[in-house]
């Protein structure tokens, strides 16, 4: 992890969500975000989950990515006691097949809005969340303009092979 002050937190409901989630953290290593993670859940540790939110800004994250499967209060919860934009990821779980997760994380009252990616999508939430720092952070934009040419490569790649 980068040593430099953390601009994304990605957090999630429990360790267990870390399979899903390590996609987002991989996302941002390859683009060299500072990011820190952390378990913080909306249930069982309520209070932190209050504090984590209500410090985010303060302490110099510019997003939040929050993942949690089931009754996923997490990202909601989160963007409820802090302004920084949250990026919500439904962890998909043994049963229901993660549509429980998305539902409880998509699904949020007027006012409070979490921009819900889909089910086990911590991918896209993480380069979402760099689309959101490369606004105004040019090096940054440079990095996902070179990364769309490469998955646009790796299509026409794949084209090439199918041609055999
Ligand atoms: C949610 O409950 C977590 O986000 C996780 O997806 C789910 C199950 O948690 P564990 O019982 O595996 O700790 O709050």
């Amino acid at each position: 992890m980068s040593t430099e002050s953390p601009l994304i937190g990605v957090v999630m409901g429990s360790d267990s969500d870390f399979s899903v989630m390590s996609d987002a953290v991989n996302v941002l290593v390859d683009f060299g975000v500072a990011h820190e993670v952390e378990v913080v859940s909306a249930h069982r540790t309520p209070e932190k989950m209050i504090r984590y939110g209500r410090t985010a800004r303060e302490r110099g994250l510019k997003v939040i990515i929050a993942g949690a499967g089931g009754a996923a209060h997490l990202p909601g919860m989160l963007a409820a006691v802090t302004t920084l934009p949250v990026v919500g990821v439904p962890v998909p779980l043994a049963r229901l097949d993660g549509l429980d997760s998305l539902l409880s994380i998509v699904q949020m009252p007027s006012g409070i809005p979490v921009a819900t990616v889909s089910i086990g999508g911590a991918t896209n939430a993480a380069l979402l969340a760099v689309a959101m720092l490369a606004i105004s952070d040019a090096a940054l934009a440079d990095k996902l303009a070179v990364y769309r040419e490469q998955l646009t490569a790796s299509v026409e790649h794949k084209n090439e092979a199918l041609q055999l």
